[in-house]
């Protein structure tokens, strides 16, 4: 059995490469991007897997449903909302048929595995914790909600910081303990580690099951050189004062992580990062295509059996 933590729109591709290559695959997301919005309760991380493990992704935008349409927006902009995060109708039953869930008592985990059944989504998806944890960007415009930095002010403010507020707090689903004691190789997706991974890591129940098993932990790094592959992870790096490239990324695991996939094109870093004490394997890390993401997701297994 193997564990991947995961984000949203940086994970997809390495979480659908493990699910095609490996059938015992759980996946444990963020829930730190959740968002209440017209009264829903959107979870971008868990539906980006959901829509990607079941053909429905919008490859394109790497969130959302493909080929949605957007009446049910166009209308809340007649009522004079805003309308800025774009909810497509199909994704709105999504949204609203949880949110309706929730309020009748239901908890997070178990709406996730009955949206699993409905999309017919072999892998568990377990949302790491069925507490609130909201990650929020400290801006010159103020302290604002990850989705109104990134997707309202379109990541252009300078960051001065990052909270998870509630994660001190939150419990650990118990779901995803068992999943990370229970398997042979946890993988750290190449998500954002700041926004993505690094809410779960704030986790106290998550970070100490990851430190027990730390030999069995590989980290994908979701940079090459000093950029992200896609997303502001670089950014959200240099903001939190973190060298933005993988010898950043292994410091910022090194408590709970001690292999790490990075790109070839980085190898002048391995040596940096061996001297952390991490074994460091180098490929293509890059997922353009299916085939791709098979190729790495093959490669990380191949190489989990022998650390
Ligand atoms: N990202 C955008 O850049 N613009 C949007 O309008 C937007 C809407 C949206 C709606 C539902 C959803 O599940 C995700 C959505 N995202 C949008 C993606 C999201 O902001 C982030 O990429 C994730 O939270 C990061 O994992």
């Amino acid at each position: 059995m193997i564990t991947v933590l995961a984000g949203g729109t940086g994970s997809v591709k390495i979480v659908r490469g493990l699910a095609s290559v490996e059938s015992d695959v759980n996946v444990i997301t963020n829930v730190g991007d959740n968002y209440w919005l017209y009264g829903l309760y959107v979870c971008p991380d868990i539906d980006t897997i959901i829509y990607g493990l079941s053909d429905r992704l919008d490859l394109d935008k790497g969130w959302g449903v493909k080929k949605d349409t957007f009446n049910f927006l166009h209308q809340m902009e007649v009522f004079g909302e805003e309308t800025w995060f774009r909810i497509g109708d199909r994704d709105a039953a999504t949204h609203l048929i949880r949110t309706n869930k929730l309020k009748n008592g239901e908890n997070l985990s178990n709406i996730t595995k009955w949206m699993c059944e409905r999309f017919a989504v072999g892998p568990n998806i377990i949302p790491v914790s069925d507490n609130s944890i909201e990650t929020r960007i400290t801006t010159s415009k103020g302290d604002l909600h990850l989705q109104e930095y990134w997707v309202k002010y379109r990541g252009r403010e300078e960051v001065t910081g990052i909270q998870y507020v509630g994660a001190e707090k939150a419990r650990a689903n118990p779901e995803a303990i068992q999943s990370i004691q229970n398997s042979d190789v946890i993988i750290i997706s190449p998500g954002n580690p700041l926004t993505s991974i690094g809410p779960m890591l704030q986790i106290k129940g998550i970070k100490k099951e990851l430190s027990r098993k730390k030999d069995r932990v590989i980290a994908i790094s979701p940079l090459i050189g000093d950029e992200s592959i896609t997303g502001p992870a670089a950014k959200y790096m240099r903001a939190a004062g973190i060298e933005s490239n993988a010898y950043g990324l292994a410091k910022m695991y090194s408590d709970v992580c001690s292999t790490i996939i990075i790109d070839s094109k980085d190898r002048n870093l391995t040596k940096k990062i061996q001297s952390l004490d991490y074994k460091v394997l180098d490929t293509k890390i890059t997922m353009k295509t299916k085939n791709a993401e098979e190729k790495l997701a093959s490669f990380v297994l191949k190489n989990a059996r022998s650390i």
